[in-house]
């Protein structure tokens, strides 16, 4: 193992230095053994590891399945020189009226052993069981050659799976100290990094204050997600988006999970709503093309607004075409939403293509968008499997979907957000068959994240009064959420 490690170290597939992770925190170790695929007797000797490892624990299997997409290549090659059927899972469904998110055969009841390459909070593993499961096998054990040792162990164990490494995390240190090529004062770096960064075993995190929470890393992931997790914690999870992590710092740092529907007809009324009410709100929710005076300056006001009190802006455009033309939508015509909204949403009736439509302009320039998953109308078709499909196409774009409009939460994985429209203080409907929930519903007790309201605000005579008594029952039902689930 040490020759490996050492060779590892060699091409690069473990850096040591100053690295900000995708969760914006910093960390002096990066592994990125996705290099090793240009190096064949590594690869083959990181693959023979593997499989002495699942031999030495006496795992038996009917097949093998790597976590796309590094650990791809080393199951190929376990399977092939030991003779073991594989199964590929795939990240994207082909299509998504068969959605075959498996390739090979699958004999329901029988066992498949995961590989991996990395394990961190085993969110990856999870997610690729989970898929394995749902298709009716079995999956007890996982081999990965290197364990980050930051609590996937006990997460995965609580999943019933076992995890078994080739090689720790300190062992690594220790091997590569050994040989000079670290000193003592990285390896204790790493470890100080490494103890500051480790999520807690679900029941410790029961017992967990919201302070305490607000210091994990990955605390909810795991079975009790998100209800028991505080805003600021989701904020750090490994795998959150920008603009969520963003999002929910602003929630924690204003104490508000408000979102202005401001749905206004005038452009001057628009700013001046931003203006007074910012304070209360943590999102301001626009339909640009319901103003009757628009022009591109406005959204640069609105802008300056939004940078100033501290909230994002989400233009509600609800895309539903074929991926080329929600692109030009996005990007271009009269309101270039693209520039000025921090998230958008989109309907997922197209199918997958929408949302890489939106995304190839949304990406690189670092925005957000909801998947509509509910909607708060009476006789909504958004309902059952279209819901689910809306949650899978999220977890199969979630470097671009955040999260979701829906009526409560949907989703297992604490970095989606979830929010709510059909918010009035008062249970009931309008003319048009809106539907009402009140804020204590759903928060706390349908766990939804943030509330959109707009009537409710807008059609009150003191519009700031309104806000601060829904942005109040808004964090007021959030704080009585995690009493009750952390006590
Ligand atoms: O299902 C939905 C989705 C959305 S985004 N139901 C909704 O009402 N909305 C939007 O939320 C709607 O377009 C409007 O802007 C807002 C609700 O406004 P209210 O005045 O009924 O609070």
């Amino acid at each position: 193992m040490e020759s490996v490690v050492s060779e590892l170290y060699g091409v690069q597939g473990v850096k040591f230095g100053d690295f900000v992770l995708k969760s914006g925190i910093s960390s002096p170790i990066y592994f990125d053994l996705r290099v090793i695929v240009s190096y064949p007797t590594l690869m083959n000797q990181v693959s023979d590891l593997l499989w002495q490892t699942a031999n030495k624990a006496g795992i038996k299997c009917n097949s093998v399945c790597g976590v796309p997409y590094t650990a791809l290549p080393l199951a190929s090659i376990i399977c092939s020189s030991n003779g073991i059927p594989m199964l590929i899972r795939r990240k994207e469904a082909k299509d998504y009226g068969t959605r075959r998110l498996v390739e090979g055969t699958i004999i329901p009841g029988e066992t498949c052993l995961i590989i991996e390459d990395v394990v961190t909070s085993g969110s990856s593993v999870l997610e690729t069981a989970d898929v394995l499961r749902k298709e009716g096998l079995k999956v007890t054990d996982a081999v990965v050659l290197l364990d980050r040792e930051q609590g996937g162990r006990a997460r995965l164990d609580e999943e019933g799976i076992c995890l078994h490494s080739v090689c720790s995390l300190s062992k690594l240190l220790e091997i590569l100290n050994d040989q000079g090529k670290i000193d003592c004062d990285m390896v204790e770096s790493v470890k100080t990094f490494i103890r500051k960064n480790t999520c807690p075993p679900v029941d410790k995190m029961m017992n967990c204050s919201t302070k305490q929470l607000n210091n994990q890393p990955d605390g909810g992931t795991a079975k009790k997600h998100y209800k028991e997790m505080s805003y600021g914690a989701r904020a750090q999870l490994p795998q959150i988006h920008p603009i969520t992590a963003q999002l929910f710092k602003i929630m924690e740092k204003k104490q508000t999970n408000l979102c202005l529907a401001a749905d206004v007809i005038n452009s001057k009324e628009l700013l001046q709503l931003a203006d007074s009410l910012g304070n209360e709100i943590c999102v301001l929710k626009t339909h640009v093309d319901i103003l009757n005076d628009f022009n591109p300056d406005v959204f640069k006001e609105l802008r300056a607004i939004a940078n100033r009190l501290e909230f994002l802006i989400f233009e509600d455009r609800k895309f539903a075409d074929i991926g080329n033309t929600v692109k030009h939508q996005y990007e271009g015509g009269v309101y270039k939403i693209a520039l000025w909204s921090d998230f958008v949403n989109a309907h997922v009736v197209p199918g997958p293509g929408v949302v890489k439509g939106l995304k190839e302009v949304g990406l690189p320039l670092n925005r957000g968008c909801l998947l509509i998953a509910e909607m708060s109308s009476k006789g909504s078709l958004a309902t059952g499997d279209y819901t689910k499909a809306a949650v899978r196409l999220a977890e199969e774009h979630s470097d671009f979907v955040i999260g979701f409009i829906s009526s409560s939460n949907i989703s297992s994985r604490s970095e989606f957000i979830h929010m709510t429209p059909g918010v009035q203080m008062q249970i009931g409907a309008d003319n048009l068959d809106q539907q009402y929930l009140s804020p204590e519903e759903v928060i706390n007790k349908k766990a939804s994240d943030i509330i959109i309201v707009g009537r409710g605000i807008l059609s009150a005579k003191d519009c700031v009064e309104a806000a601060r008594k829904y942005k109040k029952a808004g964090w007021e039902a959030y704080l009585s959420r995690l009493s009750s689930v952390n006590n």
